[in-house]
């Protein structure tokens, strides 16, 4: 079943199908819960999240687009500006196959185009199964080539301490915790120690988080998607953040998916551009 609740303009939709229970909010069009029927939930949201639509939602799938991090100009909002509008609810369908799949769309405005000068239709696509698909679609709607970074800011819902991650080992990294740092080659799977905010360039294969305490791997298939970025605050810099206690940088991580920094896309006038990430659980014996 689908349920649907409205308030603040903003409607949070349940779903609870033969697979699995998600929750989404059409605010930024966060997938907010994940969890197949008998196992543990996928995704981290913040005690101290604020839901109201005043900013973006602290957890779940924020989705960074038109651009990934810090504006250019800095008097714009960091990760874009589409994590912190409401979207339109467009279609709930329940497949045959019994996975529920829901389009939400967000539209260029007065609002958009006083922050960013471009025409688009953007579509978000989430398909709740056995595994949770996400696709996203740029429809550039202006005369000109866009330029993009976009990126799925997944919060996941496990230990970041000694957590491994592995299939990034090959790609290029760049360490933002240091100024200017150089990009360096990962050698290996990473073995997570926070403070951590790293990119990943040229990161196309799949990823995988061993979250031993679940008993769980986490595999991040994609699609049209060259970067991934890794990313806890730790003890010291959670403080900077009013709507993650100081205490709970222990319960997340964030392991992003799409193309940021160099890996920036370009859609010409009237054509799409297609971002799709695959999130799936496998038991660990
Ligand atoms: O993706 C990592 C990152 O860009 C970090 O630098 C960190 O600040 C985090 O995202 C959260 O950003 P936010 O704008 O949501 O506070």
């Amino acid at each position: 079943g689908v349920a649907l609740n409205q308030e603040h303009g903003i409607e949070i939709i349940e779903i609870d199908n033969d697979f699995a229970k998600a929750v989404i909010t059409t605010h930024g069009a966060s997938v907010l819960s994940y969890a197949p029927h008998g196992q543990h939930e996928l995704l981290w949201v913040s005690g101290e999240a604020v839901f109201d639509g005043s900013k973006p939602v602290r957890g779940g799938i924020p989705v960074c687009w038109p651009w990934f991090g810090q504006a250019r100009d800095s008097s714009l909002p960091a990760h874009g500006f589409v994590r912190n509008m409401t979207w339109q609810l467009e279609t709930v369908q329940t497949l045959d196959t019994g996975e529920t799949r829901i389009s939400l769309v967000c539209h260029s405005s007065e609002e958009t185009l006083a922050i960013w000068p471009h025409k688009f239709s953007l579509m978000l696509t989430i398909e709740i199964g056995p595994t949770l698909i996400l696709t996203l679609t740029t429809h550039n709607l202006s005369d000109q080539t866009l330029s993009i970074t976009e990126a799925f800011h997944t919060y996941f819902n496990l230990a970041p301490e000694g957590l491994e991650i592995r299939g990034i080992e090959g790609s290029t990294h760049l360490n933002k915790l240091v100024e200017d740092s150089s990009a360096e080659l990962q050698a290996r799977p990473l073995v997570l120690t926070p403070p951590r905010d790293s990119v990943f360039l040229n990161q196309t294969g799949n990823v995988f988080l061993v979250d031993n305490d679940n008993k769980r791997q986490i595999k991040i298939a994609k699609r049209n998607a060259s970067s991934s970025v890794v990313w806890n605050p730790g003890a010291d810099i959670v403080k900077g953040f009013a709507d993650i206690h100081n205490d709970a940088w222990t319960q997340f991580v964030c392991v992003e998916s799409g193309n940021v920094l160099d890996n920036f896309i370009t859609v010409l006038p009237n054509e799409q551009h297609v971002l799709s990430v695959q999130y799936s659980m496998l038991e660990l014996a």
